[in-house]
């Protein structure tokens, strides 16, 4: 049986605490690994380990050969592309197609972009006249946080980590990465990848573990932590921001959204159908990004509705490596005893169901495996818990609305603000429109266009700070004015 162990201070280490779980995969509920978890004493070692290394070799290595290592673990990713492919799919059963086609590759390119914002942005500087008829130069410098613990989630568990993981080093932090305990094993093996690169020992940790009274508790409570970067659901990021509190510690919270997608009845329907599709429906709807809540202007609300039923009856259920599908199963029996009980609520709440809704007829060896049909559902009233409340599963409410001023308010009434999609061709509409939804960002006649300069991060409930471009650098970075008089 494979195990998957700590990655300490450059060497896989076994958890002081003895204690290992389970890694079964989604599509059969197999075991695919035992992970050791990490108690107090692994975390402090952790921690230690990535406190020591901010005063190795990583410190005094210049800039140029820092953004060259992470390059170089870029082009590593890229080498092994097909065993992190496989860690990938068999953690959560995602089709290959898409963990080749997004997880893996901007997993590696997470490491490549931060280093190239980091060496082509400039500091401040300002010069002032002094009272004595003189000069001051006040020049801005930037260094590391130092010890920074990254907390992240399972449903792109590679490309949320290294988005993390990549700006964090590039500008000269050490990390203590706790991965879900759902998707524990790209990050174990970029531990490998970091030792091949020449990464010093202590940049780069790993724990394993679960969220409270376990190592993400043990983690972002610890003393020698000095920022915490969280991506995940927002009540785990209220919980985080108290720890943080403590000690003044930064923090960046990446956390849930229940995303509205907008059809006006000048989009090109096959575009906002072939987006929408993609919105509500990749990675089984598990993506923070994605469109539960879709309003479409009612001149073309029947026309739209036939068509997402008719796409939606040609995805093809399957097994990560079976080439024709493009759906998979949600990444686990608890997750999918959320989603059904949404999919049960949204009936009791008087939904009609327009399709999918219940659990697929896999076979036998699939059956035990966490997956659920993709689902339509028409006919909620706004104030409805499934039109409120993330669900985080391959399910969308379908509702028509006549005026713009309407669906920004519709658009608008939700705690969260983490995205929003937009499908018009009428641009003085899509930007007037997207000005005034309150998101963190905002799509026109597209979605999940990822371009990492630009600042990410979500509104209201979704989160708190911005990552991306210059945005990491903020978060990871501490600015100092140094005021010289001349
Ligand atoms: P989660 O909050 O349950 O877990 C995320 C991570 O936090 C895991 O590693 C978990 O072990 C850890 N954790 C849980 N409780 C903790 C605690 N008390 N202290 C420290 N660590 C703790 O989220 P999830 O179920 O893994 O991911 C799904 C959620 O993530 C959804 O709400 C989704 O919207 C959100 N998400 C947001 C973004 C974004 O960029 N805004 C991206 C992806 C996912
Ligand atoms: O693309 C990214 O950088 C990013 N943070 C995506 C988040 C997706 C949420 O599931």
């Amino acid at each position: 049986m494979k195990e998957l162990k700590l990655f300490i201070n450059g060497e896989y280490v076994s958890a002081k605490t003895g204690n290992t779980f389970e890694n079964r995969s989604p599509v059969d509920n197999h075991l695919v690994a035992m992970v050791h978890e990490a108690g107090k004493d692994d975390v402090d070692h952790a921690v230690q380990a990535a406190r020591a290394a901010l005063s190795g070799p990583w410190a005094t290595m210049t800039q140029a050969v820092r953004v060259k290592l992470l390059n170089k673990v870029a082009e590593r990713i890229n080498e092994r592309f097909d065993e992190f492919l496989e860690a990938e799919c068999l953690d959560t059963g995602k089709p290959r197609s898409m963990a080749a086609h997004i997880d893996i590759p901007r997993g590696a390119e997470n490491f490549k972009a931060f280093s190239e914002t980091l060496v082509n942005h400039p500091t401040e500087t300002f010069q002032l006249n002094t009272p004595d008829g003189k000069d001051a130069v006040n020049m801005g410098h930037r260094s590391p946080k130092g010890v920074i613990a990254v907390i992240s989630p399972w449903n792109l568990p590679l490309l949320l980590m290294t988005w993390k993981v990549g700006p964090a080093l590039a500008c000269g932090n050490t990390v203590v990465v706790k991965p879900s305990e759902e998707t524990p094993t790209t990050t174990t093996l970029l531990g490998e990848v970091m030792n091949e690169c020449g990464v010093p020992p202590g940049v780069f940790n790993v724990i394993h573990g679960f969220g409270p009274n376990s190592a993400g508790a043990y983690l972002t409570e610890h003393k020698g932590i000095d920022a915490i970067t969280f991506t995940g659901e927002t009540r785990t990021g209220e919980i985080i921001m108290q720890a943080a509190a403590v000690g003044l510690r930064n923090i960046s919270l990446e956390c849930g959204g229940k995303n509205p997608g907008i059809v006006f009845a000048e989009a090109d329907i096959e575009k906002a159908v072939e987006g929408t599709m993609r919105s509500a429906f990749v990675n089984c709807g598990q993506v923070c990004l994605g469109t539960e809540r879709v309003y479409v202007q009612r001149p073309i609300f029947n026309q739209f509705l036939a068509r997402m039923k008719e796409e939606v009856g040609k995805l093809r259920l399957g097994r990560p490596e079976d080439e024709k599908a493009n759906f998979g199963p949600l990444v686990s029996l608890e997750h999918r005893d959320k989603v059904l009980s949404y999919y049960q609520l949204a009936e009791a709440e008087g939904a009609t169901v327009e399709i999918g809704g219940s659990v697929p007829n896999m076979g036998e060896e699939m059956n035990a495996g966490a997956w659920i049909e993709p689902t339509i559902w028409t006919g909620l009233s706004e104030d409805a818990r499934v039109v409120k409340e993330e669900i985080f599963g391959p399910c969308c409410h379908i509702q028509p609305f006549d005026s713009e001023a309407e669906v920004i308010a519709l658009a608008n009434d939700t705690d969260y603000g983490l995205a929003a999609a937009i499908w018009t061709e009428n641009n003085s509409q899509a930007i007037r429109v997207a000005q005034a939804i309150e998101a963190g960002i905002v799509w026109v006649n597209s979605w999940f266009l990822r371009d990492l300069r630009t600042p990410f991060g979500g509104a209201k409930q979704s989160g708190i700070g911005r990552e991306g471009g210059v945005h990491s650098l903020e978060f990871y970075t501490e600015l100092k004015n140094i005021c010289l008089k001349l």
